[in-house]
């Protein structure tokens, strides 16, 4: 009964706006951030109750991440860091258009009875926030407590501002037992580095590879956040720029997303930066892209995007796998053997999938969005996957994990010093120094700059593993875009019926032709993707489709 009214009063104070309509898309809740707060407000319900269906801590993070400063949004993370479990999608949204407190009432009550979360106000619950830099964050993290307090017995634990992904880490570090503060983030990041770097082999050209990288912060909260983590790193040096002190606006002309898409320098970077190596994170630093600047004259670049960095991962791995596993003669250990997947999305450019395959990799793929290429990527015993857009990570199974500890520690008396146990030891240092629960732009960053150094590669060699095929993506208006329904990991449309003949009777009219149209998740638009052996075909390929999709 005091729960009742609790949470009707309470909710009576985050009226919804009118006329609109809120959907937990792929990356949670997203709009303009002054119409937010009764969304924000439910996510909170929502996140406490997650909490006590889960019996641990779960996360609610405000960004929005790559798009303009005044939008703004909320997400959950659940126990192991990963996305909120889709199953529990259609409630959220049920919950933030739920008319009145009424209705948002009996949809918890009913809910909770299905779900068989007690509310009988003696169970507890956690919800760890965080919010990016931008202006509406602060209220509407105030908002998300609110919401959480809402639930007799949960507990809001405001962990200030933060980058996605560092929320993301302390909420699965804090349920698995392990330490979980920001500061232990930093700490863990810098030792691990550090392990890779002493391991570099002696033997390597280093004379080609520069020390230091420029990276663009978005002006958003990777760059302050960056400034936090060199100090405590050594053999590495960042140079932040757009850091956001210096008045440049979040995202504009700036970050990962601007980047990849206009494949131009940030701004800020330009022909005096030629031939350095330049990285760009995005808004709330969960995307990774690299670059190059091509041109005195414009802004172009040589763009390396997540593509080229899972590949850059791929080579790595497999390399360390073969060494720890190379059959030495007087051999005592069998290998250990490794399941490696590599997850793209069909967004991988034609190229990378045409190289990983040709390393002998297995390369599967899943449709756009983190929780489905995370969830692909955990059935292998490594599974690295990446969005071209810079999103990705690797994740290591609990069982090889151990078995690498065993085969470790085995190592380091019989054979220390050997490469087969520095290989061990290099696989445990990543699966650290990486942040297993979402993509992170920080410790990717790190790992990036720890390979390259391994291969004694500068960022044109690395960017040499295989050339892009030229592409070209377009955004379509239409009336619905949900009449867009595809299957195949959004290679195939299904409806309209009909529309996929024509896409491929106007593919097969260009060389290494490929397109692919998909309704977007996060904006009201139908997405065109076309490649093809030169710009100019992936351009009027692009074009006739998106014809057909009027
Ligand atoms: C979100 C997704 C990203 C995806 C993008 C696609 C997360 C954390 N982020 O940003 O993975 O690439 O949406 O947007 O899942 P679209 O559906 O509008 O093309
Ligand atoms: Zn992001």
């Amino acid at each position: 009964e005091k729960q009742r009214s609790l949470l009707l009063e309470s909710t009576s104070r985050f009226p919804i706006p009118p006329g609109v309509r809120f959907s937990y898309g792929t990356a949670g809740f997203r709009s303009d951030g002054l119409i937010l707060g009764s969304t924000v407000f439910r996510a909170g319900v929502l996140a406490a109750l997650r909490s006590i269906k889960t019996g641990h801590a779960i996360g609610l993070m405000i960004t929005a991440s790559h798009n303009p400063i005044f939008d703004n949004g909320v997400k959950i993370a659940d126990p192991d860091g990963g996305m909120l479990t889709q199953k529990w999608e259609p409630f959220a949204d049920a919950l933030a258009n739920a008319p009145d407190p009424q209705h948002l009432l009996d949809l918890v009550v009913q809910f909770a009875e299905e779900e068989n979360i007690p509310l009988c106000g003696t169970q507890s619950a956690e919800v760890l926030l965080g919010r990016d830099t931008r202006p509406t964050g602060e209220s509407l993290l105030e908002t998300a407590k609110q919401g959480i307090n809402a639930i007799i017995g949960a507990v809001a634990v405001d962990m200030g501002i933060l980058t996605t992904p560092q929320l993301h880490w302390i909420v699965r570090s804090r349920n698995k037992g392990t330490k979980a503060s920001e500061f232990d983030y930093y700490a863990q990041l810098s030792k691990s580095f550090r392990c890779l770097i002493d391991l570099i082999p002696e033997n390597i050209v280093k004379s080609e590879v520069d020390p230091k990288v420029l990276v663009d912060g978005a002006n958003g909260v990777g760059g302050e956040k960056l400034e936090e983590l060199k100090k405590m790193l050594k053999g590495l040096d960042i140079e932040v720029r757009n850091s956001g002190k210096k008045g440049g606006v979040l995202n504009d002309g700036v970050g990962a997303d601007y980047v990849q898409k206009e494949k131009v320098a940030p701004s800020s970077f330009g022909s005096i930066d030629m031939g350095l190596r330049c990285a760009s994170l995005d808004g709330d630093a969960d995307r990774l892209v690299y670059f190059h600047v091509l041109s005195a004259s414009d802004n172009s670049i040589d763009l390396i995007d997540g593509d080229k960095i899972l590949s850059l991962f791929a080579v790595f791995i497999k390399e360390q796998l073969s060494i720890l596993n190379r059959n030495e003669n007087d051999d005592v250990f069998n290998s250990l053997p490794a399941r490696l997947g590599i997850v793209q999305t069909a967004y991988a450019n034609g190229a990378s999938t045409d190289y990983l395959k040709q390393m002998g990799l297995e390369v599967v793929f899943t449709p756009t969005g983190v929780k489905y290429l995370h969830k692909k990527a955990a059935e292998y015993d490594i599974g690295i996957y990446f969005e071209a857009n810079g999103h990705g990570t690797i994740i290591f199974s609990e069982e090889f994990l151990s078995l690498l500890h065993a085969r470790s520690d085995e190592l380091s008396v019989s054979m220390a010093g050997s490469e087969r146990h520095k290989a061990a030891v290099r696989l445990l240092a990543v699966s650290q120094l990486i942040n297993q629960a979402v993509g992170d732009a920080l410790s990717g960053l790190l790992l990036v700059e720890a390979v390259l150094s391994y291969m004694g590669w500068s960022i044109v060699r690395w960017s040499q593993l295989y050339a892009d095929l030229p592409s070209r993506q377009l955004k379509v208006k239409v009336a619905d875009r949900n009449a867009v329904v595809t299957a195949n990991a959004e290679t195939e449309v299904v409806q309209p019926v009909g529309l996929q003949k024509l896409i491929d009777t106007e593919t097969a009219k260009y060389p290494r032709g490929r397109c692919f149209i998909r309704p977007s998740g996060t904006e009201d638009i139908v997405r065109v993707y076309a490649e093809a052996s030169t710009q100019e075909a992936a351009d009027r390929l692009a074009n006739s489709v998106m014809q057909l999709v009027y």
